[in-house]
């Protein structure tokens, strides 16, 4: 797989479509390169699960994976590393494709790691919250064996029976036991047929005979079963076949999405939430981005009558907020729809932060909702290391929308050290979009913040 990946990777280079457009919603984590998105709903929120392409990567150097949330789809708070390869003890490197699924209050990650001898494993990480902390019950892979057991997705049945798939270029699949942790079946493969997955395009692989090449998604709607996955030949566009039963027999439908966003891989991810089905997937769309500097994306997904999938391009995104920002709670300053040149990070001090790393690097909060009565006060957490003048802009509905409030950051020395920092405004009501604007002369980490909130 690497050796083709490898090959291919002038294509992904070399590909057209770039997304990335400043106001864009896609792709949706703008503060980090992600890959490989694991959407979960849980109580009425989206828990959105990545692996983590460390920045100015030139191979898959990928050492946690994040979360990420959203209520509203459109602003997602970023919560960090939840889970490294480190935390298992019998894992060397290579944090690539999670899933992440909950069971009777308890919470399952399973994620591919590669072992200290070097071979591939699917591990299984278990926590008491979405967030974490992810312990490893087993102290070894719960998977191992195959060419490349990577990529796990995780599915529950309406009877309560759970299954796991994985696979490359085989989709192997074993139903779980009811801890999640174990099973006592045999481990099967699907066909590999051409009936089942289409025939690939392009030159003959006897080893790859058709499309399906990796990171299987497994959903079900009105009793049908959908196996999307990242589809061959390299560079992958995703596809699908439907089935009866979570372990087929498959029938290939045909493309989801084609080759499209300057990566040379994609992966794909399924939820329904509030009433829609989102398709979440990767390119490399961001600047500086490319098959190994991914970014995650979501827009939505589309069914005909005959629960056939509407096939699509790569898009902006989902541009409506399904909700409002309420603007007088305390606002974490990681929560973003939009932003450039900022950084999110972590530390023990204050949790997820952001880092302006340029002069004009903004954050944009979409659809917060002022009451009629209005806001008058605003005050935020925030600190720099500079000497200078450094300051921050508060304004509405643009970068050079109405100017609220310029603060002016004191030199707190660190991003372990903070001040909060309050201003009078104009009273502001109604809804807008909420930009955040850094200045400062400094050539790179102008300054840090942390939270916002307004009040009457
Ligand atoms: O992210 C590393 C690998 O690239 C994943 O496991 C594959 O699905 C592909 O996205």
């Amino acid at each position: 797989m690497m050796n083709l990946k490898n090959r291919f990777f002038i294509i992904s280079f070399l590909s057209i479509s770039l997304l990335y457009n400043g106001f864009s919603q896609n792709p949706i984590i703008q503060t980090n390169y992600t890959a490989d998105p694991a959407p979960m709903e849980y109580n009425g929120k989206v828990y959105l699960y990545t692996s983590h392409d460390e920045d100015n990567s030139t191979w898959f150097t990928m050492d946690d994976w994040r979360l990420y949330t959203t209520e509203d789809m459109v602003n997602w708070t970023d919560h960090g590393a939840i889970l490294s390869y480190k935390d298992f003890d019998w894992a060397k490197k290579n944090a690539w494709a999670p899933q992440c699924i909950e069971r009777d209050g308890k919470f399952y990650m399973y994620v591919p790691v590669t072992d200290r001898e070097g071979k591939n494993g699917i591990g299984v990480a278990v926590a008491n919250s979405p967030y974490g902390p992810f312990i490893d019950p087993l102290g070894k892979s719960l998977i191992q064996g195959r060419l490349a057991d990577i990529d796990p997705t995780v599915f529950i049945d309406d009877d309560g029976q759970a299954y796991i798939l994985w696979g490359n270029p085989i989709c192997y699949y074993v139903k779980l036991n009811e801890d999640m942790i174990s099973y006592d079946d045999e481990i099967k493969s699907f066909p590999n047929t051409i009936e089942a997955f289409g025939k690939r395009e392009g030159e003959e692989n006897p080893r790859r005979p058709t499309t399906y090449e990796e990171g299987p998604w497994l959903y079900k709607r009105n009793n049908l079963y959908y196996l999307f996955f990242a589809a061959g030949p390299i560079s992958e566009h995703i596809g699908y076949s439907t089935g009866n039963s979570p372990t087929g027999p498959w029938t290939y439908q045909g493309k989801v999405m084609p080759t499209q966003g300057r990566s040379f891989t994609n992966h794909p991810g399924v939820i329904d939430y509030k009433g829609k089905t989102y398709f979440f997937y990767h390119n490399g769309a961001l600047p500086g981005g490319n098959g190994f500097n991914r970014s995650v994306c979501v827009q939505e997904l589309q069914f005909n009558k005959d629960g056939t999938i509407v096939q699509m391009d790569m898009t902006n995104g989902i541009e409506k907020a399904l909700s409002t920002v309420n603007p007088y709670l305390k606002n974490e300053a990681e929560t973003i729809a939009w932003s450039e040149h900022v950084k999110s990070m972590k530390n023990d001090a204050v949790g997820v932060f952001i880092t302006a790393m340029e002069n004009d690097a903004y954050t944009m909060v979409k659809n917060v909702g002022f009451r009629k009565d209005g806001a008058t006060k605003f005050k935020a957490r925030v600190g720099t290391t500079h000497n200078s003048d450094v300051s921050m802009e508060v304004r509405l509905d643009g970068i050079n929308g109405k100017l609220l409030t310029t603060l002016k950051v004191p030199l707190t020395g660190g991003n372990d050290r903070w001040e909060l920092v309050s201003a009078e405004i104009e009273k502001v009501s109604g809804k807008h979009d909420v930009y955040f604007i850094f200045k400062g002369k400094a050539a790179t980490k102008i300054m840090f913040f942390d939270y916002w909130m307004f009040s009457k």
